[in-house]
């Protein structure tokens, strides 16, 4: 067969792959109350389950391979602060209030005049998403009414999210976009509070309480009931109910070594070094490097100085792209050290090409 065609037909078989979860769900059918259950998690897998959206919930749901009509554990525990936070999950470190704002016991944010005003997020307003794809991103506004938490669920299933106005020049092309959409009313943005935290940490903004729920009076911990819709209730954290877990599927290991060091380590201990074949794997790897000590994080990623090729080692050839400028498309010099990929820990957490001696913490995964 001609080389060409031939690789032609490669590329399309490989970039066909199925994107990875994250996560893997373990039902444990034994009662425990919620700490306990929380030892348990951290003993034998990551932690008592984290849900990131709707999906996970399927995945949730399908691992309780038990059909009494239990209540059961996930990982979501009151705290004693209630803080401001977007919807993206990430912190709201200078939110842009307006002149005695916030002023209520209200949790969520509209944009008013340029300005956040907190109110009650059971209003009905019309909002604006943010719609990304891999090369820019942009703001679409939805003229139907919806409360925050129904207008949150509609831009992550037809856009990415509500929209974030985390500094002054998103702050300014937000207004811009309000003022050439000619929206004279409040709208949602992605900004809303709660006390909830995650027993991993981790920054999920997802929430699918029961109507009336969480409805408090000591009840600080979260269960979920499969086999009605799933939703969530507050419960009292001593009852006792089995549980889920969830296992880690990528792993940072926070030491500094060589791309090959990083390798072996990830054979012995797990699986491989991380490929990144789709957006959604990037962004579970973007989630992950947030953490790292190091200004860039080694992927599984290799040149093949000779054919001018970034090949993953999973075996795939590189067809999802996330190269900082100047990275990984222009040929390297042969005669230098090799090459391997890295993805940059900060900023827009693009990958980049570092010499393989390079000592970076590195990303597991675990099939
Ligand atoms: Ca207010
Ligand atoms: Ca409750």
């Amino acid at each position: 067969m001609d080389q060409t065609l031939y690789f032609i037909l490669l590329l399309i078989a490989l970039c066909s792959v199925s994107e990875c979860v994250q996560r893997q769900y373990h039902f444990i059918n034994v009662r425990k109350n919620w700490t306990e259950a929380q030892r348990h998690c951290r003993e034998s897998y990551t932690d008592l389950a984290t849900v990131d959206n709707m999906n996970d919930m399927i995945e949730l749901k399908k691992s309780v391979n038990d059909e009494r009509d239990y209540y059961i554990w996930i990982g979501l525990k009151r705290t004693s602060v209630d803080k401001w936070q977007w919807s993206s999950g990430e912190p709201a470190l200078y939110p842009n209030w307006g002149p005695g704002q916030p002023d209520g016991r209200d949790e969520c944010a509209v944009m008013r005049n340029g300005e956040l005003n907190d109110v009650s997020c059971s209003l009905s307003l019309t909002f604006i998403c943010s719609s990304s794809n891999n090369m820019n991103t942009g703001h679409v506004f939805v003229n139907q009414t919806k409360n925050w938490r129904d207008a949150q669920s509609f831009c992550r299933q037809t856009h990415s999210d509500l929209v974030s106005v985390r500094n002054q020049n998103e702050s300014q092309q937000v207004q811009k976009f309000i003022n050439d959409s000619h929206i004279s009313n409040d709208v949602w943005i992605g900004l809303f509070r709660d006390p909830w935290q995650w027993s991993d940490q981790s920054n999920s903004s997802f929430r699918d309480w029961a109507s009336g729920e969480p409805n408090g009076g000591g009840e600080n911990c979260t269960v979920i009931k499969p086999n009605a819709l799933g939703q969530w209730y507050d419960g009292s954290c001593i009852s006792q109910f089995p549980f889920v877990c969830h296992e880690d599927k990528l792993i940072l290991i926070r030491e500094n070594l060589t791309w090959p060091e990083a390798m072996r380590y990830c054979r012995q201990n797990y699986t491989d070094l991380v490929s990144v074949h789709s957006v959604q794997m990037q962004e579970e790897v973007m989630n992950v490097v947030k953490r790292a000590s190091t200004e860039a994080v080694w992927l599984g990623l290799h040149n093949f100085c000779s054919m001018n090729m970034w090949i993953w080692l999973s075996g795939e050839i590189v067809c999802y792209q996330n190269w900082a400028p100047g990275n990984g498309t222009t040929p390297e010099n042969c005669s230098l050290e090799k090459r391997k990929g890295a993805v940059q820990s900060g900023g827009d957490q693009r990958w980049i090409s570092r010499p393989e001696t390079h000592k970076l913490n590195f990303i597991c995964s675990r099939s």
